[in-house]
């Protein structure tokens, strides 16, 4: 028994030793694994992107329908682009989505020679109806800096005047516009404004066009087009051109009249078709609508995410057809003798 009893404290310093060492290799092998994990876990980060369809606070609008809507028209792109038309939209959820951003929508309009007549009644309409409430800069390029009538802005709203050359063809005036566009967004527009709209000017605004215009690259249907087949599209056909478009390839006509969408965007447009552009004159080739043949190519090839309807984009000539509901924008009759005198 005493020899027993005299082994007790050897028992005891044998059993503490265990574990001790038990726990001293648990904790060291513990801390190397999690200082293992923390170095392996991948860290996790977010690209903060504000959501383009956020509401900043409630708001009361009629139930959306999901059985419902228009059947009269397409509504939708094969590649799930919204195609805008009156009652296709809320503009109350819209207002709600984009008013308390604080955004600046760039225009440009292009007023040379004596296209600088209609420059008045498009500000005077714009001012009542285009983007009512947002903050707009108007981007007016004119080779007659003087003449650019004075019309009252709402607040928010200015104007840059940008001074061009002249030009005896009309054409050359129309197809520079994207190499001046290109320029102005890189020395102005990229630091100015959020969303940009190119706009012709022989034109007037009849009703509202507001926020459900905006994407990240909006395109308009062409007014003269919409009906037809894509083998009678009025694309550039000869295979030479970098604006070519095969009679078997094409989804709609696009308007050169209307171009939009986020800032960097329109500037891959415009620097695009400036370079196919410049790229055709030096093989001496001028494409069957100038600057809109090679809009339909770049179209064609990067599909914009919002299409406007012809609500967008009408002709006062051209009587109402029963789809369109509303015109919004439309080119006004001119009087090619006068403005064109040396076609
Ligand atoms: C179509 C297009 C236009 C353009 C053109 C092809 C529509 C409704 N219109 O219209 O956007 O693609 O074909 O070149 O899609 N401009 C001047 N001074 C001039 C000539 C033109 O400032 O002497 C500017 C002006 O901003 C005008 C724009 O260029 O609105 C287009 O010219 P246009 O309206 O004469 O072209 P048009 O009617 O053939």
């Amino acid at each position: 028994m005493r020899f027993f009893s005299s082994l007790y404290p050897l028992a005891f310093i044998m059993v503490s030793g265990v574990i001790a060492l038990f726990y001293v290799s648990h904790t060291t092998l513990t801390s190397w694994f999690r200082r293992d994990v923390c170095f392996s876990q991948p860290s996790i980060t977010f690209v903060e992107l504000p959501s383009e369809m956020h509401m900043s606070e409630r708001v009361q609008y009629k139930q959306p329908s999901v059985l419902h809507g228009r059947s009269d028209v397409a509504s939708v792109t094969p590649w799930l682009a919204p195609i805008v038309w009156k009652d296709t939209y809320d503009p109350v959820v819209f207002d709600h989505i984009y008013k308390n951003r604080n955004l600046t929508i760039a225009t440009t309009v292009f007023a040379v020679g004596k296209y600088i007549l209609f420059m008045h009644d498009f500000l005077e309409t714009a001012e009542k109806y285009f983007m009512v409430g947002f903050n707009v800069h108007y981007y007016i390029f004119t080779d007659n800096p003087k003449a650019v009538p004075e019309v009252k802005f709402s607040p928010g709203r200015v104007k840059t005047i940008i001074e061009v050359p002249g030009s005896k063809r009309w054409q050359e005036i129309s197809s520079r516009r994207m190499e001046m566009i290109q320029k102005t967004i890189e020395e102005h527009i990229k630091d100015e404004a959020d969303y940009i709209f190119c706009l012709d000017v022989d034109t007037k605004f009849y009703d509202y066009w507001g926020p459900e215009s905006l994407g990240t690259l909006v395109a308009c249907l062409h007014p003269g087009y919409y009906e037809q087949q894509r083998e009678s599209f009025p694309y550039e056909r000869r295979s030479a051109s970098t604006a070519y478009i095969p009679n078997n390839e094409g989804d709609y006509y696009y308007g050169g009249a209307v171009i939009g969408g986020l800032v960097g965007e329109v500037h891959k447009v415009a620097k695009t078709c400036r370079e196919n552009l410049e790229l055709d004159a030096s093989k001496s080739i001028e494409a069957a609508w100038q600057e809109e043949s090679h809009l339909n190519r770049y179209f064609l090839y990067n599909k914009p995410t919002k299409v406007l309807s012809p609500e967008y984009l009408w002709q006062d000539f051209k009587a109402k057809t029963k789809e369109i509901r509303t015109i919004r924008f439309s080119q006004v009759i001119k009087n090619y003798a006068e403005v064109r005198p040396n076609q």
